[in-house]
């Protein structure tokens, strides 16, 4: 299962293939894009065919790294290889080696030795499969090839949706071909490995899946239920005994559980998992530690694997419309974010990472949203030890026509998120969608089915949510425990007026209120501002029109906060971000409180006295 991260413990151990890899793209100049297929490209280096290959770092998106447009701006397949030796003590029969690909923009298919080993569809999620032990070379001198080619094309049944017209200039007589891109969505479609690959060694008996589900008891008490999957067959299960120890933060053991895969364990005295800014001690994690034993030789360890856990409960107050954390009200305040930075794109990148968290919690905020897609696992087991609530996305943005193909895929992405986090104390919902066509007709019988699936895998029911930003008719809010809306009053509509955001806030999110009866909180709000750029009175595009924008937005959510069915509020977005080009968008989305290089447009100070007044504390010096 996705849930079991390629961590190393006393039984696992992980080599990483991350480094520079050969690169290539399936240039124009083949003529035809299956070229590398044909040719067999995965039976040869890729760098050994001609001389127009690149160095390409892994994890990082190809777009920005070389200094060629045609591979900036490339759709198709492209190439990935390198080599490798394995560890001699890893050829052994008592062993599996799992690959694990953290992300490939949009589709892969892996070929090791020349052998294929596994295709995957989707860009944003984590995808793995044991290697057949003949696939690979362990004896001397023999090293290890893996290829992977990649397609970062969209079409109408993909996730999200997009497409590509070649264009043929006939006005001259070169007649250039180019192609031209057509997203649904509005950020930049970075494409290639952007995050780990892992070798993962674990035993060939061993721990499949493990499923947490917490919950509190009484004022001291705790409880989690754990339950464990191996892949031991039936008739063998009694030769083995499955160990469960809980830990707290500071390693003492609270509780253990013998012989039984399913079962509670009581953790008393509880320190809970609370958001950031709730408590003193924010993200408590426990730590657990699953270990199989062969039951005749008790000492005989087969397996071990950790697993971190957040004790916590979520509700929906459906009389007061309100969002509980651990029975108190939780108010959202926070960002839209993207998972991209200047050059690696959507790269993994821990520099960046803990900026954003050190940013996130400068600000004052408790939560962002991962718009539009699930966010690597570093970033969420970040969301997991700080104490930062995750609305986690899955990659369904901007939907526009709905067809069963496409259904087939968004089901596929919400399982494989929430396989991927349903452990996760951080995560407080799943959203589903943003902005889909959902006034269609035809969205009803699609966004029942992604629901009742996302309802179905999710044991520890995490409301369902998703962003919405239709007026009239409207098919998806049914389905929905929590409503957020994108609102740009002010900016998308009546541009440059900002007196008029405040009412029309309020008179919309009432109706909105009265039509569902659910809570709502508003996931979208914002201006496009040019860093340094100042007017008085304000124009669009100034820091000083972005502000207004978000002293009139305040008010009205202080307004709707005061009627209790107002939940919580993110603003568009965390930082600038890069989007493809288009005549309203110079070098990229500029709603950033941050620049792309995170550096504070006037609008942070402003919300960071917001956010940390939200929180109630107004003792944070200012000075740190
Ligand atoms: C989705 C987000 O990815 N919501 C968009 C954000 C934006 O800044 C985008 O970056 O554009 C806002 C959608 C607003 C739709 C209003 C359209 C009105 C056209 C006249």
């Amino acid at each position: 299962s996705l849930a079991i991260y390629p961590w190393p413990t006393e039984t696992r151990e992980t080599l990483s293939l991350d480094g520079i890899w050969t690169f290539r793209i399936t240039d124009y100049s083949f003529n035809n894009e299956l070229y590398g297929f044909q040719h067999h490209w995965f039976n040869q280096s890729l760098d050994l065919i001609d001389e127009h290959y690149e160095r390409m770092p892994v994890p990082s998106s190809f777009n920005d790294i070389t200094e060629k447009r045609k591979i900036r701006d490339f759709v198709g397949w492209s190439w990935y290889d390198r080599k490798f030796f394995l560890p001699k003590n890893y050829h052994s029969n008592d062993n599996d080696i799992i690959i694990r690909f953290g992300s490939v923009n949009y589709k892969a298919i892996v070929w090791i030795n020349g052998n294929h080993i596994i295709n995957h569809t989707g860009g944003h999620l984590p995808f793995q499969t044991i290697i057949k032990k003949d696939y690979l070379h362990m004896d001397n001198g023999n090293e290890n090839h893996i290829t992977v080619a990649v397609n970062n094309e969209l079409s109408h049944n993909t996730i999200p949706q997009g497409s590509y017209k070649i264009k043929n200039d006939t006005r001259t007589k070169s007649n250039r071909k180019f192609i031209e891109s057509n997203f649904g969505f509005d950020f930049y479609n970075y494409a290639g490995i952007q995050r780990s690959v892992l070798l993962y060694f674990v035993p060939k008996i061993r721990i499949t899946d493990l499923t947490i589900i917490t919950d509190v008891i009484d004022q001291n008490n705790g409880i989690i239920h754990f339950n464990v999957t191996t892949n031991i067959q039936q008739q063998q299960q009694d030769k083995f005994i499955v160990q469960i120890d809980v830990f707290d933060r500071y390693g003492k053991l609270v509780n253990s559980s013998s012989g039984k895969s399913e079962g509670s364990l009581i953790i008393p005295n509880v320190h809970l998992w609370w958001p950031f800014t709730m408590h003193s001690e924010p993200g408590y994690l426990y730590r657990m530690s699953i270990s199989l034993y062969h039951s005749i030789e008790m000492n005989k360890l087969i397996d071990r694997y950790y697993q971190n856990i957040g004790i916590r409960t979520i509700h929906i107050d459906k009389e007061n419309y309100q969002f509980l954390v651990n029975g108190q009200p939780f108010y959202f305040r926070g960002f839209g974010k993207h998972e991209e930075y200047d050059i690696r794109g959507r790269s993994l990148d821990p520099v960046m990472i803990i900026k954003d968290f050190n940013l996130i919690k400068w600000i004052g905020a408790n939560s962002f949203r991962t718009s539009h897609y699930p966010y690597s696992e570093q970033i969420m087991d970040e969301a997991d030890i700080q104490g930062i609530v995750v609305i986690d996305e899955c990659p369904a943005v901007g939907l526009s026509a709905f067809n069963p193909i496409l259904l087939k895929q968004h089901l596929q992405t919400i399982r494989e998120m929430i396989e991927r986090d349903k452990n996760r104390p951080s995560v407080f919902m799943w959203s589903i969608a943003n902005e889909a066509s959902s006034g269609k007709i035809e969205s009803e019988n699609y966004f029942q089915n992604v629901s009742e699936l996302a309802r179905q895998l999710d044991q520890s029911n995490r409301p369902i949510t998703a962003a919405d930003n239709q007026y009239n008719q409207d098919y998806l809010p049914q389905f929905l425990d929590v409503i957020m809306i994108n609102r740009y009053y002010g900016w998308y509509s009546d541009t440059g007026y900002p007196q008029i955001i405040k009412e029309n806030l309020i008179n919309d999110f009432i109706r909105i209120w009265k039509k569902y009866q659910k809570p709502i909180m508003i996931s979208e709000y914002g201006a496009d501002t040019i860093s340094g750029m100042h007017q008085q009175p304000s124009i669009i595009f100034t820091e000083d029109y972005q502000s207004e924008i978000m002293i009139e937005s305040h008010q009205a959510f202080d307004q709707l906060r005061s009627k209790g069915f107002f939940i919580g509020e993110h603003i568009w977005n965390f930082a600038d971000f890069m989007t493809q080009q288009s005549l309203t968008r110079v070098g990229g989305n500029k709603k950033g409180i941050f620049t792309r290089q995170r550096q504070p447009k006037t609008s942070a100070r402003l919300l960071r006295c917001r956010y940390w007044m939200l929180a109630n504390i107004t003792n944070h010096d200012y000075h740190d």
